[in-house]
């Protein structure tokens, strides 16, 4: 069995459970992957660094120490139903294609680093991509800090726990990218219905993550008369379906709410408060607003028709985020090396890369999913593509070195 498929069978014990694999940041079991990655990485004699927010880095030396460093990884933490592979694939890859260079005897110039950001998902602190954001300095390690979960525990409390908190390691100094890749599995049907093994990614999709709230009035679920009730909850349905619609008008604009909590919650009592949380993407900026619209026309029309009020608030904006046009040639003149058709492909998730190419040049590369299934316990990737994916990894390494 190789390395790459081993160590993520391993990785995948750590937060298993019926309902696939749940790695929050700055949990006990998300604490273990992060020990994990350190262990491999101080195994395979890499200079092991940690930034502020709990990133990790594996340094190999280049040639040249004055040389900025080149980044390859991806994310250890998982959505709380997650598969094996999203986030966790990239970070194994980078650490297996370190090692490929060193079996192979081959001296970059520039030094490489293995990279584990922390805390891309969003799912336990609501804001996406945090790491590798306060990496890029595009959200400050007190924002960042301040930001709490559902119970209230605050990131920087949760980084300061013996059991989910960060690891004892030497603080990063260097602060330079000469450029940042990404190995990922594609989450998408489009590589695999190609019969294409590898996939370069064109540009990552724009995305917009809100928390909204409506508010109505209680009252008795049997004594109200309908033309009486300001229902927050019905209220809330006809932004919804609103959002949903001009996704589907727009056409290559998606929208989600994935988490809604209903007070006070009883049967019989008529909901007073909804909040819940919306993620809106697509691949172009004015999309975005369409749906946006949607929400704020519908907000107005059920305040005043049902007398309820609306808040919405924006948590997190990626603009829609093209890859680094050289690196990407470059990417594929490895696929052709290598046999191996690749083929061009928009990145429907989120990643890294999105923080990462606002600092330096940024390119991710995609292997399939089975049946594009992502962000459930199904999820899964030929070990054969993964194998091929350190490859290319590697391959690209060498020819981003240059
Ligand atoms: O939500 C996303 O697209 C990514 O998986 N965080
Ligand atoms: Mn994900
Ligand atoms: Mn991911």
């Amino acid at each position: 069995m190789s390395k790459v498929v081993e160590r993520l069978a391993e990785l995948a014990e750590l937060g298993k459970y019926e309902g696939g694999i749940n790695r929050g940041l700055a949990t006990p079991q998300e604490r273990k992957a992060r020990e994990l990655f350190a262990r491999w990485a101080t195994e395979s004699g890499y200079q092991l660094t940690q930034d502020p927010i709990g990133n990790l880095f594996a340094r190999r030396n280049g040639s040249d120490p004055a040389a900025a460093p080149i980044l390859v990884g991806s994310h250890l933490d998982t959505v709380p139903t997650g598969g094996a592979y999203d986030g966790a694939y990239g970070v194994v890859a980078a650490l297996c294609a370190l090692e490929e260079l060193d079996r192979e005897g081959t001296q970059t110039r520039h030094p490489i680093e293995a990279v584990a950001w922390v805390g891309e998902e969003g799912s336990r602190f609501p804001i996406g991509c945090l790491g590798s954001a306060v990496f890029a300095r595009l959200t400050s390690l007190d924002e960042a800090y301040a930001l709490h979960d559902e119970a209230g525990v605050s990131l920087a409390d949760a980084l300061a726990s013996a059991d989910g908190g960060l690891l004892d390691l030497p603080q990063r100094g260097e602060q330079r990218v000469a450029a940042y890749l990404e190995l990922h599995v594609e989450q998408g049907p489009v590589l695999e219905a190609a019969g294409v093994h590898l996939g370069v990614v064109s540009a990552i999709t724009g995305q917009i993550r809100y928390r909204a709230v409506v508010e109505g009035t209680s009252g008795h679920a049997g004594t109200v008369p309908m033309d009486r009730r300001s229902d927050a909850l019905s209220a809330t349905a006809e932004i919804i379906l609103a959002m949903e619609a001009a996704a589907r008008k727009e056409g290559g604009a998606v929208v989600t709410v994935g988490r809604l909590v209903v007070e006070p919650g009883g049967t019989n009592v008529i909901p007073a408060r909804v909040s819940f949380s919306i993620d809106n993407r697509s691949p172009d900026s004015d999309k975005m607003e369409a749906v946006e619209v949607a929400f704020h026309k519908t907000a107005d029309d059920v305040s005043k028709r049902r007398g309820v009020r609306v808040m919405l608030e924006r948590l997190d904006v990626h603009q829609p985020t093209p890859m680094d046009s050289k690196l990407r040639e470059g990417l594929h003149r490895v696929a052709k090396i290598m046999g191996q058709n690749a083929l061009d492909v928009a990145s429907g998730a989120g990643h890294d890369a999105m923080c990462m190419a606002k600092m330096a040049p940024a390119a991710m590369l995609f292997v399939p999913s089975i049946g594009g299934h992502s962000h459930v316990g199904q999820e899964r990737t030929a070990d054969a593509d993964l194998e091929l994916g350190v490859t290319a990894l590697t391959r690209a390494i060498v020819e981003v070195d240059k």
